[in-house]
This record gives structure tokens, C-alpha cells and sequence, in this order.
């Protein structure tokens, strides 16, 4: 029996942390666009590619291997995308809990921009650095509900710098339909652990 509430204990444990996804970007090609590579997780990209550079200190902070940049486009570096051609990820449901690296950041900023699923800015979050930001990586994050879509640029053009953005995290938001999991499987917990007490006893009947 102590097994068995050991695992049922590790399950109770686990459906707590099981609506939080994390991207790491590092599953992709240097260069390639990101657009539907990770819509079995809810997220769906524009203006979006992986890149291989590598900041100063970027494992101190957890990041490594490829990372988030803008596709660009003329006359735009894809290390500085601007307000009006942001990276923009957009969400199936509404989330909460948004967090995302940044690194890098230097004079020209990094912001975030959360948005509701009919376009209203709930919030946003920025930080700046100095010159061109070596070894500066702040989480830029949003616990606003529920966001519909994310935009990520570099606010200000004082210099010629740019950054990169890493380790994408959100969890998905209550809804009013959505059915808690810790109290689903507190449902099934004594139907299983009555099922196992009936395959025990049909054990030592044999
Ligand atoms: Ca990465
Ligand atoms: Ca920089």
C-alpha cells in the first residue's frame, strides 16, 4: 500500500505543474523561420527565426543553444525588431504567467506587450541596459489574464545594438470551463486504490 500512495501522491504532485510549458528554441535550425513549430503546444509565431548567437554569460541565467529573433526585413536588424514590425506570439486559449529571457539588452531596450483575445493591451514590461548590454539578461514577465497574444520588440534606436530572447514560459489561464486536475484525479484516486486492493486479493485467492 505505501507504494502505491507514494505514486499517488507523485501524480497529485506533477497535475499541479501540468498546464506549465516552457520553450527553450533550442529544437530548431539556425536561420529558420518559426512560425507552427510548436502549435501542438498553443503558441503560433510571425516575424520569427532562430539564431545561434551566443552572449556573454547566457548560462549564468539558464539560456543557451538557439534562441528567439525577428525575421527583420530591409534596413532592420533581425537583433532589433521595432513597434511596428514586432516578433508576435499568438496563443490557441488564454494564458497567464508569462515570462521570456532576454539577453543582451542594452541602450535600445527590450519590451514585451500582453493582449487580450480582442486586442487590448493588459500590460507589458521592459527593461534597459548600458551601451550594448554585454552580460545584461533580465526575465521580462506578465501575470495578467488571460493574454491572447504576446509582442516582443526593442523599444529605442540610441544605438546600433540589438538582443535575443530565450526560455519562453506560460501556463494556461482559468477559464470558466476548465476542469481543475488536482480535483479530477482526487475523483479517480479511491476508484484506483480500491482497484488495486481487489487485484491484491484476487492475487493471494490464487
Ligand atoms: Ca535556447
Ligand atoms: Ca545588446
Amino acid at each position: 500500500m505505501k507504494k502505491y500512495i507514494i505514486l499517488l501522491t507523485a501524480l497529485l504532485a506533477a497535475s499541479f505543474n501540468v498546464n506549465a510549458t516552457t520553450i527553450d528554441f533550442n529544437d530548431g535550425l539556425d536561420g529558420q523561420s518559426i512560425t507552427n513549430q510548436y502549435s501542438a503546444l498553443g503558441v503560433n509565431f510571425s516575424n520569427a527565426r532562430y539564431d545561434d548567437f551566443i552572449s556573454p554569460d547566457e548560462a549564468l541565467v539558464g539560456a543557451g543553444g538557439l534562441k528567439l529573433v525577428s525575421n527583420g526585413d530591409a534596413g532592420q536588424d533581425i537583433y532589433s525588431p521595432k513597434v511596428g514590425n514586432p516578433i508576435v506570439a499568438t496563443f490557441d486559449f488564454g494564458i497567464t504567467d508569462f515570462s521570456i529571457r532576454a539577453l543582451n539588452v542594452g541602450a535600445n531596450g527590450a519590451r514585451i506587450e500582453a493582449y487580450d483575445a480582442v486586442g487590448t493591451l493588459l500590460d507589458f514590461d521592459e527593461q534597459f541596459g548600458t551601451s550594448t548590454g554585454t552580460d545584461n539578461h533580465p526575465l521580462l514577465a506578465s501575470s495578467s489574464q488571460p493574454i491572447f497574444s504576446i509582442l516582443f520588440f526593442t523599444p529605442l534606436s540610441v544605438t546600433i545594438e540589438g538582443m535575443l530572447w530565450d526560455n519562453m514560459s506560460f501556463t494556461a489561464a482559468n477559464m470558466p470551463n476548465a476542469v481543475p486536475v488536482p480535483a479530477a484525479a482526487l475523483l479517480f484516486a479511491p476508484a484506483l486504490l480500491g482497484f488495486m486492493g481487489m487485484r491484491r486479493k484476487a492475487k493471494n485467492a490464487a
